[in-house]
């Protein structure tokens, strides 16, 4: 039987492509998000191009109630879930600190650090029970460095950094591995959603150089998965060559 990987923010980016290739690679997938229609369409590309068996979960990872009625939905075997990606995350806007916008705050801290704990907190016991289970989570160059305008997006990186840590401790007796996969650039939708839908801003971003691609991170996963039960990666910095740091990159 194959592996169950659920993994969180499925739609698009890292998450999407992280499913696919989890799909392609032996493991029955659960593919989660707010966008259905996304959903929807992922499910039947990974119906019509791989083995894998696919559920989907909409709901929206800020709201407790709604991950744990997402998870309680699904079938009995499916609820053995092997592997966690904890994926969904996102910045919005990029301002100093002193005028930066609550509304930002709250929503990155709700999604990238409450989100990831709440999806967890309500996989990890079931885990424990087996005493068996991985987890993922995607971290972020910025929570290894603060860089200028990146003030609260890089704090809450820093708090996912620290999470992965003190989950591993935690897990560690009941033989579950944890991880970081930490990324700099990645061309996604995730510099579109940072600048409000604003393509030319984000496309900016990337401009003179060749940024690192979803799939160069669903790679890391894929390789994190299949480890031997020996073998732990505890934490993977991945950067695009033309970036050397948060605040050093190449750009022709
Ligand atoms: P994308 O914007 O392409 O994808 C983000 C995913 O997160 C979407 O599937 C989105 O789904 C999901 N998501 C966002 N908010 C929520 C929510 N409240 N509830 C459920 N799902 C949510 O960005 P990336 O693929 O680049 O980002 C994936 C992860 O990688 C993030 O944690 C990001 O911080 C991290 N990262 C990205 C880097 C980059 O340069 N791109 C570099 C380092 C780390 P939907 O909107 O349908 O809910
Ligand atoms: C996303 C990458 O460039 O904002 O975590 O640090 S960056």
């Amino acid at each position: 039987m194959n592996k169950i990987a659920l993994i969180t923010g499925a739609t698009a980016g890292i998450g999407k492509a992280t499913a696919k290739i989890l799909a392609n690679n032996g493991f029955d997938v659960i593919i989660t998000g707010r966008r259905k229609d996304r959903l929807r369409e992922l499910a039947n590309e990974l119906q019509k191009e791989t083995n894998a068996k696919t559920q989907i979960l909409s709901f929206d990872v800020r709201i407790q109630k709604q991950v744990v009625d997402a998870i309680d939905s699904l079938p009995k075997k499916w609820q053995q879930i092997d592997l966690l990606v904890n994926n969904a995350g996102l910045a919005l806007g990029f301002s100093t600190i002193d005028a930066g916008e609550t509304d930002h705050w709250d929503t990155m801290i709700d999604t990238n650090v409450k989100g990831l704990l709440y999806v967890s907190r309500k996989i990890m016991p079931k885990m424990v029970a087996r005493k068996s289970g991985q987890i993922i989570n995607i971290a972020s160059i910025a929570g290894k460095e603060v860089y200028s305008n990146g003030n609260v997006y890089c704090a809450t990186k820093h708090a996912v950094d620290a999470i992965t840590k003190a989950m591993r401790i935690d897990m560690l007796k009941h033989g579950i591995k944890v991880t970081s996969i930490c990324p700099g650039m990645v061309e996604t939708e995730f510099s579109v959603v940072r600048y409000d839908g604003n393509e030319e801003k984000a496309a900016s971003v990337y401009d003179g150089l060749i940024p690192l691609y979803a799939n160069d991170i669903a790679e890391a996963v894929l390789f994190t998965a299949t480890r031997p039960p020996h073998v732990n990666v505890n934490d993977m910095l991945i950067m695009p060559t033309a970036q050397a740091s948060a605040a050093h990159t190449l750009r022709k």
